[in-house]
């Protein structure tokens, strides 16, 4: 009964109901492309089918030409003038140790004083920006949100945060497009933040450099458009098992990043990526993740065919 009630798009309609103030910029952007829907409306990629606005791209361009770009070493810079060809970017050593350890102290803080509680199989801290000024210090960190604009051709607005401590992801191979999409397609940008040294033994990302320009696989892509009542009855581990199958069509280089404390790894909406095992228990792993989304864009969850909630 539960998975039924999970299923049926009306429950997360009647969800979406009393989030007025949180999706109703959408009504504009439903209107600009032409669709029929409310604020409350599921949504999902099959509704842009035959819409042909394009893709966001990154505009390098621009970004060369801020000056906040200059505040960034020659290898940074270097490293986001090739974000277009090879879907990612990696700054070194963005943040001080001072920085870090602030960040580090806060999320212990929320932890002990339990206003954060690790979720998703005890892995994760959900959006610590809410609750601490020094978290979200770093989230908004100035030179990299101006150049997170240029990667997403706009105004890059912070979605939510991930902070990890004890154990990483250990997540399977993913595009972040098929859990925070878009129309158009691209707008939405991943940020990997190193808390501490990670090593080959504790957990680092790894990712595809160039799969960005693999098509989008989403709902279609492991049969679970659903139907106008219902979601798709796929599990999330189909999704991950047709993306490994993907991967096994092309020859793409598999990469990790290995990364000191302070360092940033930056990557596309549909760049494939995830996190290896963490084979040192005895390490923690503290990193924090953040997604970012295209202002002006139509932001969603293609599974749940849910729209974003936003807190402009
Ligand atoms: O930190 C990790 O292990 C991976 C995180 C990730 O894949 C994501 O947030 O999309």
């Amino acid at each position: 009964m539960i998975e039924f009630i999970k299923r049926l798009k009306l429950s997360y309609q009647v969800y979406n109901f009393f989030k007025k103030k949180d999706l109703q910029h959408n009504e504009k952007l439903y209107k600009k492309y032409g669709l029929n829907k409310k604020y409350y409306s599921s949504i999902s990629s099959k509704d842009f089918e035959g819409l042909s606005n394009g893709n966001i791209e990154p505009n390098i361009e621009r970004l060369k030409a801020d000056p906040a770009f200059q505040q960034f070493s020659q290898a940074s810079q270097q490293s986001l003038k090739q974000f277009n060809e090879l879907g990612y970017a990696v700054i070194k050593d963005h943040f001080s140790v001072a920085q870090v350890d602030a960040v580090n102290n806060a999320i212990d803080e929320l932890i002990e004083s339990q206003q954060v509680k690790f979720r998703y199989n005890n892995k994760k801290i959900m959006f610590a920006i809410h609750k601490s000024e020094v978290v979200r210090k770093m989230a908004y960190d100035v030179p990299l949100q101006k150049m997170l604009h240029h990667l997403v051709d706009g105004e890059a607005v912070l979605f939510q945060s991930i902070n990890f401590v004890h154990e990483g992801s250990e997540q399977k191979t993913h595009s972040d497009t098929l859990h925070m999409t878009t129309y158009p397609l691209g707008g939405l940008i991943g940020v990997w933040i190193a808390l501490e040294d990670i090593e080959e033994d504790n957990g680092p990302v790894h990712y595809y450099p160039g799969s960005h320009k693999l098509p989008y696989f989403l709902n279609s892509a492991f049969d679970n458009e659903g139907s106008s009542l219902m979601l798709g009855e796929k599990k999330y581990a189909d999704y991950e098992a047709m993306i490994e199958s993907k991967l096994n069509n092309y020859s793409l280089e598999k990469k990790l990043f290995t990364a000191k404390k302070g360092d940033i790894l930056i990557w596309h909406a549909n760049l494939l990526h995830g996190g290896e095992a963490h084979l040192n228990k005895l390490k923690t792993r503290k990193s924090m993740v953040l997604h970012f989304f295209e202002r002006d864009s139509i932001c969603y969850h293609e599974v749940t065919q849910r729209p974003a909630i936003m807190k402009y």
